[in-house]
């Protein structure tokens, strides 16, 4: 049996641009991504989202104006866990994004999102979410760099 584990993943959208962190440090280190992390006992996922977008680049959102845009799942060979990821956009927030202990955000082009640099998945899954389209993916990883097989499937509400 896989330990299910409940993660967040927040991105915040300005125009045509997209606010992605440099992770400095723990899992994901030197790559790009949304805000988020493990969701605590005492809180729900949309508040867990919102708490990990403001402790990461103190960006400022409502839970209640967070969409949840998608669903993935990882699993690692040989590992007994799966990573539950809950995924929220909006355009809604407050505040100015600021560098903190864990991320250094930097807004970037919709068209020039730095895939080289980020999870392998990202770029499997990112043209979904920026063409508005939610979706339930699951990726099964060898190590952390090798995707040994994944599904995508379009779904209309979550
Ligand atoms: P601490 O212990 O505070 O450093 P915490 O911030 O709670 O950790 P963290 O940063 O380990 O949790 O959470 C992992 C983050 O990375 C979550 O936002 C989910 C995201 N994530 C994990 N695997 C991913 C993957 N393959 N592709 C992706 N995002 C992933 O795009
Ligand atoms: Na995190
Ligand atoms: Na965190």
């Amino acid at each position: 049996m896989l330990a299910k584990k409940l993660f967040t993943l927040v991105f915040i959208n300005k125009e045509d641009q997209i606010l992605l962190g440099l992770k400095k440090r723990g899992f994901g280190i030197n790559k790009w991504n949304g805000f988020g992390g493990k969701v605590e006992p005492n809180e729900t996922i949309l508040e867990a989202a919102a708490r990990e977008l403001n402790e990461e680049c103190c960006v400022s959102v409502k839970p209640s104006d967070l969409k949840n845009i998608a669903h993935l799942e990882f699993t690692f060979e040989g590992q007994p866990t799966l990573m539950d990821v809950r995924v929220f956009s909006t355009n809604v927030f407050e505040g100015n994004p600021k560098e903190t202990e864990e991320m250094l955000p930097k807004w970037f082009k919709n068209t020039e999102v730095p895939f080289d640099d980020m999870w392998p998945d990202d770029r499997i899954w990112f043209p979904y979410m920026l063409q508005g389209q939610k979706f339930f993916g699951k990726f099964h990883y060898e190590g952390f760099d090798k995707i040994l097989n994944y599904k995508i499937e379009e779904i209309d509400c979550m």
